[in-house]
């Protein structure tokens, strides 16, 4: 059974990082191990949330997980709270990830702003953390602060995202995806760049009429499971978009659904179903 390890937080409420990654990731059938990096009491998009930082605990973990002789198949990041949890998730890679895949979500930013709590020089730092990953997944926000260049809020041009995916791998990566692409009126997806290749893929669902939080943990999780499993890395990009967009789709037909998160729970059995596409 192949069995990786994720770094980000637990926010208690919120549907997002590790709620949503291990349940995501173990369907799929892969071991989901975890570096928990702080607890809050629900995602930074709430008002008055606690933070308690779970920095000091990493380290003993490692270390404890080393005399143990523990090897993982993969790591992924998302959410990191801090310069010292970026330079511990270099350390992460060093030691448990060499020669395997490794997946940065650079969670830090959406619709043109950084989320509470993050600067510039912060994604500058995830910048040349992004250097030690295979694959990135920045949405266009993200992006935009790990090149420092405008952000591409519309209108853009597919030149414009393939220049963009190209400078991403320039940061050392072997491939970028941008998520919440959209080249033209009610579609959505992704798109890609494989320096090794050079090859770009993309992928495209109808375009949903409500943005929700967390969408691109579910995302990256999904994404990463399906390359786990060997799912060629066109049709892990087709089924974490199409994951994504069953569960908005599920979420606007509950007319009380909440306003925090989708209801990726009751699309699961669709994402075991796609798992067993060829
Ligand atoms: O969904 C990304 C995310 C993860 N973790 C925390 C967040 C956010 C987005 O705001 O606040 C704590």
């Amino acid at each position: 059974m192949k069995h990786i390890v994720t770094m980000q937080d637990v926010s208690c409420v919120g549907k997002c990082s590790l709620t949503v990654a291990l349940p995501i990731i173990s369907v799929m059938g892969v071991e989901c191990s975890v570096i928990p990096t702080s607890v809050l009491s629900t995602h930074t998009m709430f008002k008055n949330f606690t933070f308690h930082d779970l920095t000091s605990e990493i380290e003993p973990i490692m270390k404890h997980w080393e005399k143990e002789g523990f090897h993982f198949d993969g790591i992924y990041t998302g959410y990191l709270g801090s310069f010292e949890q970026l330079s511990i998730a270099q350390d992460l890679f060093e030691r448990f990830g060499k020669g395997k895949p490794i997946l940065i979500d650079p969670v830090m930013a959406d619709n043109g702003h950084l989320y509470p709590g993050f600067t510039q020089e912060f994604a500058q730092s995830m910048a040349r953390l992004c250097g030690h990953a295979d694959m990135i997944c920045p949405n266009l926000t993200e992006a935009s602060f790990l090149l420092q260049e405008p952000y591409l809020e519309k209108d853009y041009t597919e030149q414009q995202i393939q220049d963009t995916l190209k400078k991403l791998c320039g940061l050392g990566c072997r491939a970028a995806i941008l998520t919440g692409i959209s080249l033209e009126p009610g579609k959505l997806g992704a798109y890609a760049y494989d320096s090794r290749e050079d090859a770009f893929y993309q992928h495209y669902e109808d375009t949903l009429p409500a943005k929700f939080h967390g969408t691109g943990d579910i995302w990256a999780s999904t994404f990463f499971g399906a390359t786990i499993m060997g799912k060629s890395f066109t049709k892990a990009l087709e089924i974490a978009c199409r994951f994504t967009t069953e569960s908005i789709r599920l979420t606007l037909e509950e007319p009380d659904h909440n306003i925090y998160g989708v209801n990726f729970e009751q699309a699961l059995p669709d994402l075991i179903r796609m798992m067993q596409e060829d």
